[in-house]
């Protein structure tokens, strides 16, 4: 290599990683992916050392959320891939950009009972966007630079890269490694095999080049001007037009403000559901929270951006027969799920509202008062019940009194983190984000367990933020281990936890259903202290008048970097309003 220091596999994914802004990489460890962790953090990609390759996963979606840049996690072979795939699958539902990388057996050593060796290919395929094997070295940079672009590109989502071990070591290693490995004795049968391995090696390593490749275009679906025009004028004549806006309309993190200032020009009352939540910040004229149902219903216009006609819609039910449908998604198959709009874009629906705000027509201010101010007088009234079912007092807390208190003293810099049944789908109607991008669920696929890798994702990307993250006592389960991954990464986050021991939001429908609430009980466990002794700061809240005290001290306990963990005891009341997913 004329006196050059060759460039191992691992420090080639590093490179590419780098040349697309990647600066974290989410990892637990596992000798077939050394190189890459170490490659990683010689190029100043910080490198994030987890509990359970699902929070790896998990934490990269945040941060693609967040960011518009694909989150990267590391997982290492066999079981390390096993334990993403749940988080791969729900980035996939969610359309999210992430990177997976995966360790794998030795190329020579595949399928022939290698430690952690499984057909990988066939294990994430039908979970992600895309799935690809690399088989040599100068494969893999390209590999990478690949999945970044096809993450992106049209319906975001994940791509996992398999990288076997013998890709990612220095080629002076791997090269002595298959020497070692080759027989020495004489006879034709050991020379046909050394050969056999000479071949495969000098196969590895051929044609490698240096260079970084870097981050390649992604062009945004956009809509055609006609469709533009067609839907302006429709919602021109509307009298009752409703505008939903779903997570789609926000991956491209960095034009939210843009898509938020379209939507006040437009003009139509509007609700906002999963990654859109803060859009139009905490209060909006336009921005609706309650009975979007009835308001669905009641339209003679909907304009689905971004929002697929599936269970949070009834499957396209809530939207009434004779009202006129538009819908701008990524993706075909949503776009026409369950209901063919009358007016179709395949588009990005953040481009599509900048596109319908700039038509003809679009700046009228004072079009739809009425039927905004019906909505309004809906949203008005459900408050002063909110209100009401705050005042009511119990043995322990009411989740609906705790979660009015947070949303008073929440900082225009805060993220939410929802991971939960029942609790969480009451903080979905109460608390509200303060801008664009703040709110994390896990979609569609409604994953327990994702919100110690959300809040993980989000802090890093967030550093000036507070991070409020919701739990059940059930949920919490998954993140309890992740407080050590909090402290050593001095992660503050704040963790309040709906201690009813239950997994309620089951249980409620199955001791109705079946008389039975088997499966489903918990103990009132002492979770606050979990954290302590993984040395975090813990506070136990136990009763209504304490709240405002618990609170202050969670808060002011994250000044020293220390993650948090409320653990608030609750009654026992149903307090839902709907699915957390809307
Ligand atoms: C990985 C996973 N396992 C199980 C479920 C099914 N599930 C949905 S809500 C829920 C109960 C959640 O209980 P908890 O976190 O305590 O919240 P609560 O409803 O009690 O407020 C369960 C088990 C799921 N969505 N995801």
């Amino acid at each position: 290599m004329g006196g050059q220091r060759s460039v191992n596999g691992g420090e080639r994914i590093a490179r590419v990683m780098q040349s697309h802004g990647v600066k974290f990489l989410f990892t637990l460890c596992g000798g077939h992916i050394s190189p890459i962790l170490k490659g990683a953090k010689d190029l100043g990609i910080r490198v994030v050392d987890v509990r359970h390759e699902a929070t790896a996963v998990f934490a990269a979606d945040a941060v693609a959320r967040i960011t518009g840049i694909p989150g990267v996690a590391a997982g290492t072979a066999g079981p390390g891939g096993t334990n993403t795939n749940t988080a791969g699958e729900n980035a996939q539902l969610a359309q999210s950009p992430v990177v997976i990388l995966g360790g794998a057996a030795a190329t020579m050593l595949q399928g022939r009972g290698a430690l952690q060796d499984i057909d990988q290919m066939a294990l994430f395929k039908p979970h992600v966007k895309r799935a690809r094997a690399v088989k040599r070295v100068r494969d893999l940079a390209p590999a990478i630079q690949e999945a970044f672009h096809v993450a992106q590109s049209g319906v975001p989502g994940p791509v996992f890269v398999e990288c076997p071990v013998d890709l990612l070591y220095d080629d002076k290693v791997i090269r002595e490694w298959y020497e070692a490995a080759a027989p020495k004795a004489t006879g034709l049968s050991n020379r046909v095999m050394r050969a056999y391995l000479n071949r495969h090696v000098r196969r590895l390593f051929a044609g490698v080049e240096g260079a970084a490749l870097q981050a390649e275009e992604v062009t945004v679906p956009a809509p055609s001007s006609q469709v533009i025009e067609r839907a302006a004028r429709r919602i021109s004549s509307a009298r009752r037009p409703l505008l939903i806006v779903g997570s789609q309309a926000l991956v491209n993190a960095r034009d939210a403000a843009a898509t938020a200032k379209a939507i006040e020009r437009i003009g139509m009352p509007v609700y906002l559901s999963g990654m859109a939540r803060g859009l139009l910040g905490p209060s909006h004229p336009l921005h609706r929270r309650h009975q979007r149902r009835k308001a669905m219903h009641d339209a003679d216009l909907v304009l689905l951006a971004g929002v697929p006609s599936d269970f949070r819609l009834d499957y396209g039910r809530h939207v009434r027969r004779r009202a006129y449908l538009i819908s701008a998604n990524r993706s075909r198959i949503d776009l026409n799920r369950n209901r063919r709009p009358d007016i179709g874009a395949i588009a990005d629906a953040g481009l599509f509202l900048r596109g319908l705000a700039g038509a003809p027509g679009m700046d009228a201010d004072a079009r739809w008062d009425e039927w905004k101010e019906t909505l309004l007088a809906r949203d008005t009234e459900r408050e002063a019940e909110i209100d009401r079912t705050a005042a009511r007092s119990g043995e322990f807390i009411n989740p609906v009194s705790l979660f009015r208190s947070i949303d008073a003293r929440l900082p225009d810099n805060s993220v939410i983190v929802a991971d939960g049944g029942d609790f969480v789908g009451t903080a979905s109607y109460i608390v509200k984000p303060r801008k664009p991008l703040c709110w994390l669920d896990p979609g569609v696929f409604g994953t327990l367990g994702c919100g110690a890798g959300f809040a993980l994702g989000a802090s890093l990307c967030r550093p000036d933020h507070e991070i409020w993250t919701v739990f059940g006592d059930g949920s919490v389960g998954y993140a309890l281990a992740e407080f050590d991954t909090f402290v050593r990464h001095r992660i503050p986050v704040i963790t309040v936890v709906g201690n009813d021991g239950s997994w309620a939001q089951i249980a409620r429908e199955q001791v109705k259903m079946l008389n039975d609430d088997v499966g489903t009980v918990l103990a009132r466990s002492n979770y606050h202290q979990v954290a302590m002794a993984l040395g975090g700061h813990g506070v136990l809240l136990k009763h209504s008048d304490q709240i405002h005290a618990a609170l202050e001290e969670a808060r002011g306990a994250t000044g020293n970097g220390s993650p948090v963990l409320v653990n608030a005891w609750l009654d026992k009341t149903d307090f839902r309003e709907g699915s957390l997913s809307i």
